[in-house]
């Protein structure tokens, strides 16, 4: 009995397996879609298990927000890119540093014209590279973001309750920043330290062969003012650098809270002249076997300044080279040459310089730099009077990592990770103590290909003191073969790779077309706390308040003449300008107040004048002000470029501006 029921349950087990396996076996498409709907696809598109499994572990279902928000540089668009992760959507572009019609930046809108004004001249175009976002403790907090201007010297305030602009600074000593944006800890200062050296403040002309003595490269510290939301000019401060060419700089934190440390190249203060000498820059500053890590005392500048002991340049408190000397302020350590990107640990134990020229990471200890400056340790001095800290005396560690080694970022598990711009590669490998010890320590442990070329990457929290681990982006300036063919300027690609587990996974692909992407920062979504709509109707998104002198009531609406200036008290709501009609004549100056009316998520109205370059984004419950000369004479219709409702396209109006010969009749 026993053994019939077995005899027979084993039989059709062996039965169902092979009547299983003939039903998956690859037989027609078909077949196999109907049996098992994920192999149908895999097999129809080609895709292999690796490839399947990326796409379930980066699929986001319609309505399900991502978990982590990266803010990434746009580059020579002067934008801000924001993208899901980790489906690698693009949320929004915020405009910064150009003007952008969707969102009525600086395109007749009179506030943010004038954000974008400082600076004096006018200025249309930005080179974003590092986004930094706030801090509290050392981690992000969510609340604002800044980005810096590379080609300016420009620095930006970007409040992230609205993801709006607030704030454009330009610096009075400098052109083309690049050690910039970087915040301190808790967002006490944003520093800004210059690519090029030049003689300040701007508009200073000196001849390149006086480069030594007159050109330098101040390193500035905006005072951020949290409760204000903007930089502070007459609280912030810069401290005079030598005329190196600098590169990046990162905050200490935790155990090196107070300083901070910038890398720079071309300290042979090489000058351009290839006609003469037949040698490139490239070149030229790139004969020194070292060149020089900048450790900074900023908790120290600060109070030099609140002692007084400073100069008053172009606005600017700045403390002069000597003084920052003399205080301990500055240490000079030699770094191999032509160095790019400076990261500081975690723990703030390490600071991690990567060699464009030279296959290692230099890791530097901050305790040995502590000593090595209380025990005098220097080499010397530079031309400028600045001791030099002994190489020896504050190295951690040399790790060969590959070739071109450029950024690096970390993980929640004490594993480094270092961009390979030679090697198109990411390399991952381990910290020393206290995160790995003995043999253990400094070991490469992984690295992943990557396409092509990649500049910066960022890990989730991945230069914070808290780390997340989970995914890292590399953020790669080629992408030649990676996707469809749309002309000679290809896009550039991020690479979003799985780095929860041993192996590195590359996951997704994202082409970025618009600007180059440098710099980006990954935060978890949790910590943000955006407004759907503004808190009330009337919200002036620069004072980031309601806006009573400015808020047109419903059945306020109205049109007003004194003398030239007609002003006009506008509101929108689905599908209705009132008023629709404005009549004015040559040469008078126009004022549009508009409020949105709306307390509905997402029903925007736009507002275009195209006669006179004007688009308006309003969102619901903001209040925006437009403001123009009508010197064209003839009828203007105006309308709204947001499809907010089913009559959208009736939501219009007429301006009419009266010929000055008609007018004076
Ligand atoms: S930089 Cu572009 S790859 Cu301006 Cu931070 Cu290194
Ligand atoms: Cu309002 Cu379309």
């Amino acid at each position: 009995m026993r053994l019939r029921f077995w005899i027979v349950n084993v039989g059709l087990l062996i039965l169902g397996v092979l009547v299983g396996a003939w039903f998956l076996s690859p037989t027609s498409q078909d077949q196999v879609g109907a049996q098992d709907p994920l192999r149908g696809v895999m097999q129809a598109r080609n895709l292999s298990l690796d490839d399947a499994l990326a796409a379930l572990r980066t699929y986001t279902p319609t309505g399900v927000p991502d978990e982590y928000i990266m803010f990434a540089s746009g580059g020579h668009s002067g934008h801000v890119l924001v993208v899901g992760l980790p489906s690698m959507r693009i949320l929004k572009v915020i405009a910064v540093f150009a003007p952008e019609s969707w969102q009525g930046y600086a395109v007749g809108h009179r506030e943010t014209e004038e954000i974008l004004k400082a600076g004096g001249k006018e200025i249309t175009w930005g080179d974003v590279h590092h986004p930094a976002l706030s801090e509290t403790q050392g981690d992000y907090d969510g609340q604002f973001l800044f980005v810096n201007d590379k080609a300016n010297g420009r620095v930006a305030v970007i409040d992230l309750r609205d993801f709006k602009t607030k704030q454009i600074v330009k610096n009075p000593l400098i052109y083309s920043n690049h050690c910039s944006a970087f915040v301190t800890p808790n967002t006490e200062y944003i520093a800004e330290a210059p690519q090029y050296s030049m003689p300040y403040p701007v508009g200073t002309y000196a001849p390149l062969e006086q480069y030594k003595e007159k050109y330098r490269g101040p390193i500035t510290f905006w005072k951020f003012d949290r409760t204000k939301g903007r930089i502070v000019p007459e609280q912030s401060f810069a401290i005079e650098l030598p005329p190196y060419w600098h590169d990046l700089c990162d905050a200490g934190k935790r155990v090196s809270y107070g300083w901070a440390f910038c890398n720079s190249f071309n300290t042979e203060m090489a000058v351009p002249n290839i006609l003469q000498m037949k040698m490139p820059l490239e070149a030229t500053t790139a004969r020194n076997e070292m060149d020089y890590l900048h450790v900074i005392n900023w908790k120290a500048a600060e109070k030099l300044v609140q002692e007084g002991k400073y100069e008053t340049v172009a606005g600017m408190k700045l403390i002069r080279l000597a003084t920052a000397v003399q205080a301990g302020v500055l240490y000079l350590i030699p770094e191999p040459k032509s160095p790019h990107g400076v990261d500081v640990s975690p723990d703030g134990g390490y600071v991690v310089v990567a060699g464009k020229l030279d296959p290692h990471a230099t890791v530097y200890s901050f305790q040995k730099i502590q000593e090595a400056i209380q025990k005098g340790l220097v080499e010397g001095k530079d031309p400028y009077g600045v001791p030099i800290l002994k190489f020896d005396a504050t190295k951690a560690a040399q790790v060969e990592l590959g070739l071109g080694p450029l950024h690096t970022q970390f993980d929640d598990k004490g594993y480094a990770y270092t961009s390979l711009f030679l090697d198109s590669a990411v390399v991952k490998w381990s910290l020393g103590e206290p995160y790995f010890k003995g043999d253990k320590a400094w070991k490469v442990v992984d690295k992943v290909p990557v396409h092509y070329n990649i500049g910066h990457l960022t890990a989730v929290h991945g230069d914070t003191v808290r780390p997340r681990g989970k995914f890292l982006v590399a953020l790669n300036k080629w992408s030649i073969d990676r996707f469809a063919p749309v002309g000679p300027l290809h896009p550039q690609n991020f690479q979003l790779i799985d780095i929860s587990g041993e192996k590195m996974q590359r996951l997704y692909d994202l082409p970025i077309p618009i600007g180059e992407p440098h710099y980006a920062q990954i935060i978890e979504r949790s910590l943000l706390k955006p407004f759907e709509v503004y808190p009330q109707v009337g919200f002036d998104p620069i004072k980031m308040a309601a806006d009573p002198a400015h808020t047109v009531q419903p059945g306020k609406e109205r049109i007003e003449r004194k003398g030239n200036t007609v002003e006009v008290w506008m509101t929108a709501i689905r599908s209705t300008y009132t008023p629709d009609r404005i009549e004015v004549n040559q040469g008078d100056r126009v004022i549009i107040h508009l409020t949105n009316l709306e307390r509905t998520r997402d029903a925007t109205h736009g507002l275009a004048i195209a006669a006179y370059n004007v688009n308006l984004s309003v969102d619901p419950g903001e209040n925006a002000t437009v403001e123009f000369i009508a010197d064209k004479p003839g009828v203007y219709p105006f309308y709204c470029t947001e499809f907010c409702s089913a009559l959208h396209l009736e939501m219009a109006g007429y301006l009419l501006v009266k010929p000055r010969t008609q007018a004076m009749k």
